[in-house]
Order: structure tokens, then sequence, then C-alpha cells
């Protein structure tokens, strides 16, 4: 079937949106013919199915598919399983199936950096000290050894650790003790990374674990091998190899395309790919074929994560995010995308042939109908991406009609845990300890975290909202992945935006002159998050554990399973997780309560679902109220109550504002 006509009878034109720089592309003449996620959504006629939503169809066996109603006797499973396990297996997978694409990335960058390490890469070990750290935090003394014998020696280690049997991941030692602890008292630490995702599938096939309680514990243990496990390692290796983030300034959104230039995206998660095409774009040779064809060079620009991952440690732009995708490509002025895994919408490919774009897979783990495929190799790296950019090159005398928006907006990023660490604490005492310090003396009022993805069922600009909501109440932002990307489109990621903050947070801004929200990578780098968590604890003042410290988490317009075995491993380690618009178990309010009050109990952290920004900022900050008054600091802090005039007030004077794709006037 030719996919490429599939969506285009009908339901083109200009859809209904109020990110301008998406309405700019696609009510243009340009992007005529066109359809994307922003037509479909809007075109589609039936309504997600109820049993679907709330976790309670289950297609486990072929005696089904069973649509069940908890509390109906006739509606269980023709196997007689009842609501709670249907809706705690369908949770469970979905963990599985967002700690699998983690787990799969993780062992990529590990086999990379061992590659690289025996010299069998075009890439180096750039951050020497974090690779004695992490050697150290391994077990491995580093005493004499060169570079390289301590590089091998460490990616050896982590490689192992994917098919380890027995015994504990080595990171999960960098959580707070009484966590750990916690931890073995129930039975959650994972063993070892794959072994954790197999153990779920098996648990939730037909007639296993049928004990809803049983299935969440391992739900638990799977999602802390994601984040304490493959993607720290992800991290980890990543910055060792690649270098480690500091603070860079570079622009966000669809205008950061050039028209004199030949336009590379790169999309998906991988950093390896992305970073080679980082290394020849301007070498002489791709210099001279652009210039053969007119072109001034390469204009390499990030969607989605991998976007993130070159922003963080090369400066390079964000063209855009995932609900951005298709209507980069519709821009007509992209010679090539080139994608590696995770989050590419198969409607990239159908988009692709209105223009003259080249659609690249480089994954033998993903291919797409239509695309074209050079497969990727580490230990021919440079070639590849030469390969591919040179295709690019040849595509753009045939550039027709194009239309790139005027949207782009500076943004600083690159806020890694040891560059906060530093800005914090500078190079001689670096430390965490102004941070602790000004969150008790409550000019802080405490941290919350914004990632995760945008997502087209979502009809307002739910992170820019809450973002500004936040900081105005004294509460320091920290932002991943899509999530990083739309705020960042909003202006909220420069220093310029600490006049949103509150008078408190605001004054310890001006101190360390960083912006109120700190970007700090890809999905991946939620790894990030929870060791700036744990740091807090150490730093000491805040308690004991993640699960006493005044931080929340959110994920309001999450669409990946990635997002879920996110929120699963903060809520495992203490943190508040809010969700949002749904909750994958509301088919059962006896796995709901256990998500939401029951996990409380247990990790110290649990679940929560909100609408809307006001929702979200009402939740997050009554927790973090709760956890000051916890801990004794609750004296000061009157919660300033936020209004649409008020909204639109902060709004002000920022250009470009008004990008979340999502949302629909
Ligand atoms: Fe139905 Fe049970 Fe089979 Fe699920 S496992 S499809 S509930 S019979
Ligand atoms: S890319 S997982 S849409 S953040 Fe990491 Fe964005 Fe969510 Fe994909």
């Amino acid at each position: 079937m030719d996919t490429s006509k599939r969506f285009k009878k009908g339901n083109s034109g200009c859809p209904s949106i109020q990110c301008e720089a998406n309405r700019e592309v696609l009510c243009n003449e340009c992007a005529s013919g066109v359809v994307t996620a922003a037509h479909r959504v809007q075109n589609r006629s039936v309504e997600p199915c109820l049993f679907g939503k709330g976790g309670t169809c289950c297609r486990n066996c072929n005696m089904g598919p069973c649509q069940i109603i908890e509390g109906v006797d006739a509606m269980v499973g023709i196997c007689g399983a009842d609501a709670p396990t249907v809706v705690a297996r369908n949770f469970a997978r979905i963990v599985a199936g967002g700690a699998a694409a983690h787990m799969d990335h993780g062992r990529g960058v590990a086999l990379a950096f061992l590659e690289t390490a025996k010299g069998e890469t075009p890439y180096e070990i750039k951050d020497g000290i974090k690779l004695r750290e992490t050697a150290l935090r391994l077990g491995i003394d580093p005493g004499e050894k060169s570079k390289t014998d301590l590089a091998i020696e460490v990616g050896e280690k982590l490689v192992s650790e994917f098919g380890q049997q027995e015994g504990a991941i080595s990171f999960i030692k960098r959580a707070p003790q009484p966590r750990q602890e916690l931890w073995q008292k129930l039975g959650v630490t994972p063993r070892g990374v794959d072994r954790e995702v197999v153990e779920m599938m098996h648990r939730t096939h037909m007639g296993v674990d049928q004990n809803y309680k049983n299935i969440l514990l391992q739900a638990a243990r799977c999602a802390l091998a994601d984040g304490w496990g493959a993607s720290m390692i992800a991290t980890e290796l990543s910055d060792i190899m690649f270098g480690t983030p500091v603070p860079i300034r570079t622009k966000v959104n669809i205008g950061v395309l050039k028209k004199d230039e030949v336009n590379v995206t790169v999309h998906g998660h991988e950093p390896v790919l992305a970073e080679a095409l980082a290394m020849v774009a301007n070498d002489p040779e791709i210099v001279a074929e652009c210039k053969k064809v007119g072109a001034k060079g390469v204009n390499l620009a990030g969607v989605c994560c991998t976007g993130n991952e070159i922003l963080m440690r090369r400066g390079l732009p964000i063209a855009g995010s995932f609900v951005q995708q298709e209507v980069v490509l519709a821009t007509g002025a992209v010679e090539a995308m080139v994608v590696d895994v995770q989050c590419i919408m198969q409607g990239v490919s159908p988009v692709s042939k209105n223009y003259h774009t080249q659609l690249i897979t480089t994954s033998e783990k993903a291919k797409i109908t239509g695309a074209k495929h050079v497969q990727f190799h580490e230990d021919k790296a440079l070639d590849v991406a030469k390969e591919i950019i040179k295709m690019a090159i040849a595509k753009f005398p045939e550039r027709g009609k194009y239309c790139i928006p005027r949207h782009e907006m500076d943004v600083v990023a690159g806020f890694s845990h040891e560059t906060i660490n530093y800005i914090l604490g500078g190079r001689f005492r670096a430390s965490y300890k102004p941070l602790n310090d000004n969150i008790i003396n409550g000019r802080i009022r405490g941290v919350a975290a914004i990632v995760g993805c945008d997502n087209y069922r979502v009809m307002d600009e739910v992170h820019v909202e809450l973002a500004k909501e936040l900081i105005a109440n004294d509460v320091l932002v920290l932002v991943t992945g899509c999530a990083a990307t739309g705020i960042g489109r909003a202006g909220l990621l420069s220093p310029e935006a600490m006049e949103m903050a509150g008078d408190g947070l605001k004054e310890v801004l001006e101190a360390v002159g960083c912006p109120p929200v700190l970007h700090m990578g890809s999905c991946v780098d939620n790894s990030r998050l929870l060791i700036a968590a744990t740091e807090m604890v150490h730093t000491g003042g805040l308690g004991n554990d993640i699960s006493d410290i005044p931080v929340v988490g959110c994920a309001p317009q999450w669409m990946s399973e990635k997002a879920v075995s996110i929120g699963q491993y903060f809520v495992s380690s203490g943190a508040y997780v809010v969700f949002g618009p749904s909750f994958p178990t509301t088919g059962s309010q006896v796995v709901t309560d256990f998500c939401f009050k029951q996990m409380n109990d247990i990790y110290g952290g649990c679940w929560d679902l909100a609408q809307g920004a006001n929702e979200f900022a009402d939740k997050m900050i009554d927790k973090i109220n709760e956890r000051r008054k916890a801990l004794g600091l609750d004296k000061k802090k009157e919660r300033v109550l936020f209004d649409m005039a008020m909204r639109r007030e902060l709004g002000s004077g920022i250009p470009g504002m008004g990008c979340s794709p999502g949302g629909h006037s």
C-alpha cells in the first residue's frame, strides 16, 4: 500500500492549532495537501475506547480480548481475571515497554563506549574526571591506570550489568542509604537490567501473577532498573564520551531552519549518530560539496530527544519537539530527516513525499516504509555520517516552495548535575549547599520537575503555564525531553525569564545568574534528576531520603510508555508524580487507589492525576508545602494564586509565546 497517499484525501488544510510557528507553516501554501497529526487528531471521529483508556481491555490470550468492568461479576475475563489484575498487568506492561526502550538505548551507548575505549570508533573519552568518578562508584580502583584501560574496565562492567542475573545493579548504591534499605526490604532492588523486563513480561503472561500488588511491585523493580540502571548508564557514559554538558546558548523552534543552507534534521533519541554528523558537518570536503550546489553550508538541527542530546553538548539548535516533527518537514526546507529510534511518527514518511526531503532510517531496529535505509555502525561512524550528509546536499537543488517561519527563541541549556553543583558552589567548593540553604530559609519554596512528551490530545499550554506559575511561587523548575523544548519556545529557558520568578527565587537566580527553568537534557537524562535529588539529601538539612525533600515531578502531556516507566521510578524513589491528562489505571478504582494513595505508604511517593496548569500547580505546590511543614519549614510562603489576567501579564514581552502545538483553539 502506498502510505504516501493514505492521509491525503479530504483532511489536509489549515488545522486549528494555537502554536504560531506550526500555524504559520501548516496554513501556508507550501504545506498544501499535507496531512499531519494536527489534522488526524481533529478528524478522528471515534473517541478513545474506554476499556483501552482505563486499562480494562485484556488481550493476553486468545480466549479474549476480554473487556472487564470492575464490580460487575459477569464482566470478568473468560479466565476469571478481575479488573485489578487486568489493569495492573496492562500498567506493568506499559512500564516494561518504556523501560525496554531506555534499556536498549543504554545498551547501545555502553557498547559504543566500549568500542570507543578500545579505539575502534572516531569518538574519544572526553571527560576523564567523570570517568574516574564513575570507576570509583563501580568499585574499580583507577590507581595509575591509563585512560584507555580504565575506560575498558568501566565499559565492560556496565555492559555486563545488562545481562546480570543476581545481586544488584551498581548505580543503585548512589541512592540515599534509607532508600536502598527500603528497596531491599520490599524485594524491588533490580538484579540486572534486562532481567526485570523479561520477568515483568513473564509475570503478566496469561495465568502467572494474579495479585495486583505483587504485579505492581515487579513494575517498580522494572522501572528502577531503567532509572538507576539503563538510563543512568546511558547518561553517564554519553557524558564521558561526548562531554558533560555545561551551560550553552542556542535557539529552538522551526525558525532555526536556514534558507541558504542544507537543512539536516536529526530525530529520535541516540546521541551516537548525531555526534558523528556534527563532527563532519564542517569538514572541508562537505563544505566544498555544499558550494557546488550553491549552499552556504550544512545546518544541523534536532527534533525530539536526539535534538536535546546535541543541544546540551554542542549547542546545536532544536527545530521541533515531538508534535512538531511533521511540521518541520512541511516547511519544504528540509533536505534530509535522519532518524534513529523512538518517538518517530510513521506520518513523517508520507509528509516527506510531498517535498524533495529524503527520510533516512539508520537503525536496523527501526525501518519505515518509504524511507531510505543507511545502516549506522559506530566503527564507520564518520563515513556513514558523510554519506548521509552528501545525500542531503544532493537534494538541495531540488528544493521547491518553502516556508520557514520567523519563530525561534534563545535558550540556555546544559544544566547537568555537575554544572548545577559548580554554579551553586563554585569550582573549589562545588556543592548543593546554597540550594538547600535557600530552601531552608524560604527564598526557594521547593523544586519541581516538568518532564516528558507533548501530545496532540492536550488542549492548552500546560507546560508553559505551569512553569510560569511554579516559578512565580518560588519553585525552581527542572525540565527534560520535549517539555523542555516547549518551555524553551516560550522563552522560559533564558536568564531574562527570571523576571517572572517570585521575589525569593529571583534573588537567588540573580546571585548565581541562571534561568528559573533549568534544561537538564533528554528523556534518558531524567536520571540526572535522581542524582540531583539524592545530592540534596546528602547535602543535609532536608531530611534523610528523597521522600522527605520538597521536590515534586509531573508529566502533564505524557504520550510514550517511557514516561510511565520514568514516573514509576520516581515514585519508587520517593517522589510525588502528577500525570495528565489521563492515567492508564482508571478502569480499576482499586489499582488507582493503590497507585495514588497506598504507594505513598510504601515508598513515601505516589502518583496523582491532574488536568490543566492550575490543577497541576495546586497539587504540586500543596505537596511541596506539605513536605516543608514536615521538615518544620512552613513558617513563610503564602501561595500566589493565578488568574488568566496574571498569566497574560507574565507572558507579555516574551515574543513567540503561545507555542504548545497540542493546543486547539
Ligand atoms: Fe481474557 Fe483472561 Fe485471556 Fe485476558 S488472559 S484475554 S482476561 S481470558
Ligand atoms: S522524545 S519520549 S516525546 S519527551 Fe524523548 Fe519527547 Fe516524550 Fe519522545
